[in-house]
């Protein structure tokens, strides 16, 4: 029996396939090994409704693309038990590059016919290393206009999805945060046909769990330009020189969690940006980190070890508030639940993991460690923390 759909990705060697893959399939993704060939590789994991196939030598010269076309037909065959291999990829994932606008025309017409004998497949195009915002709407729309001019790629077309697949790091402390991969799940899922799709239950506990993970970056990225900020001679005796910083990650994750930008939300949002700046939670936590005695660690390094502390319980309390709205226990405009629950996390969590924070890093030798090694240990502390929470779960 066919429980899974199969989605099978083409786009050209450096576009970003592989990244995209493992961001969508997660940690626990695996190789099949009924599909290992030369050509191809199938992958698979628990936190996705869907098979991926990334086949290498589509796009290559006619020859290896035709051999390629024919090894993925007969990994189709070979796995259809009930016998019907013209429908067994169901989706196709057209992967051009958007950081080359120039390009985009070219690469659709190299995918439309690599993707020949897939005549009636569906295509959602993905639009790798989408890190201009400005330009991703029109993007999308130079897509489209390609894809209107073929009749295939038109009656094809399901969706046009710009995506970030890991987080682009444009200096220290700024970054361009994971975009549009649960679109892409979700879409996918939407495209599958009745029968493999995952129902509305099951795609959104996939669809959480793939937004945890990359919230998790998010929010690791937002705590290594904390410690680069707190790094800084300046005494934070405020908490108000990681408001760009914490701004950037409450947006990012309300984006992930598709809060939106009505008035609700913004209420939301300034409601936790407060609490984490100007809330006597955050400055009495700031002053209890800095006075725990025995800490062999200079002023800077204190500074951006209580910097990214700040930053991290900051992502994980937002992060914890987002999931309980997006799972409808909770609406955009509890503001006094959200208050609290940050609250709490801010005293406690903060205090707890800043002093166990200082700890390591103080006892690990240098009394000047580099923001990145400060970042480097708040991380692994913090992804530590989840998989304990995951096995707790
Ligand atoms: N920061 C960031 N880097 C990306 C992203 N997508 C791709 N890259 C980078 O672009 C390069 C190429 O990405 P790959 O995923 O290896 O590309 P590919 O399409 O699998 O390439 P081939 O296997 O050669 O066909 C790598 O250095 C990636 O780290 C992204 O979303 N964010
Ligand atoms: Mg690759």
């Amino acid at each position: 029996m066919q429980d899974f759909g199969n989605v099978l990705v083409i786009g050209s060697s450096g576009v970003g396939k592989s990244t995209l893959i493992r961001t969508v399939l997660g940690s626990n993704a695996r190789e099949t090994v009924d599909g290992k060939r030369e050509q191809l590789r199938v992958y698979e994991s628990l936190s996705v409704p869907f098979r991926i196939i990334d086949a290498n030598d589509l796009e290559g010269s006619f020859l290896r693309r035709c051999a390629a076309a024919r090894a993925v037909k007969q990994w189709s065959k070979d796995n259809a038990l009930d016998g019907n291999d013209e429908n067994d990829i169901n989706v196709i994932w057209f992967c051009v590059e958007g950081k080359s606008r120039k390009l985009i025309r070219q690469q659709m017409a190299d995918l439309a016919r690599a993707t020949e004998v897939w005549r009636s497949v569906p295509i959602i195009v993905v639009i790798t290393k989408s890190y201009a915002e400005m330009e991703r709407a029109d993007n999308v729309e130079l897509v489209r206009a390609t894809c209107e001019r073929r009749r295939r790629l038109s009656n094809n077309l399901r969706a046009i999805i710009p995506v970030v697949a890991t987080t682009y790091q444009l200096n220290e402390t700024t970054f361009v945060p994971p975009e549009g991969i649960p679109e892409l799940i979700e879409a996918t899922n939407e495209t599958l046909p009745e029968g493999l799709r995952a129902a509305g239950k099951d795609i959104e506990a996939f669809s959480l769990k793939r937004r945890r993970s990359v919230a998790r970056s998010i929010v690791a990225a937002s705590v290594a330009a904390g410690a680069t900020v707190g790094a800084v001679p300046l005494p934070i005796s405020d908490a108000l020189i990681l408001t760009p910083i914490e701004t950037a990650e409450v947006n990012a994750l309300a984006t992930l969690y598709g809060i939106g930008k009505g008035s609700a939300s913004k209420k939301l949002l300034s409601t936790i940006l407060e609490v984490g700046t100007v809330s006597t939670a955050a400055k009495a936590a700031i002053s209890a980190l800095k006075a725990i005695p025995g800490i062999n660690l200079a002023a800077s390094a204190l500074n951006a070890v209580i910097a990214g502390s700040i930053v991290a319980a900051m992502g994980e309390g937002t992060m914890h508030i987002f999931e309980r709205i997006y799972l409808g226990e909770h609406t955009l405009d509890d503001t006094e639940w959200v208050q609290r629950a940050l609250e709490s996390r801010l005293s406690k969590d903060l205090i707890a993991q800043g002093t166990k924070a200082l700890g390591r890093i103080s006892s690990a030798g240098s009394p000047k460690p580099t923001p990145k090694t400060v970042a480097g240990i708040l991380t692994d502390m913090l992804s530590r923390k989840a998989t304990e929470e995951g096995k707790a779960a």
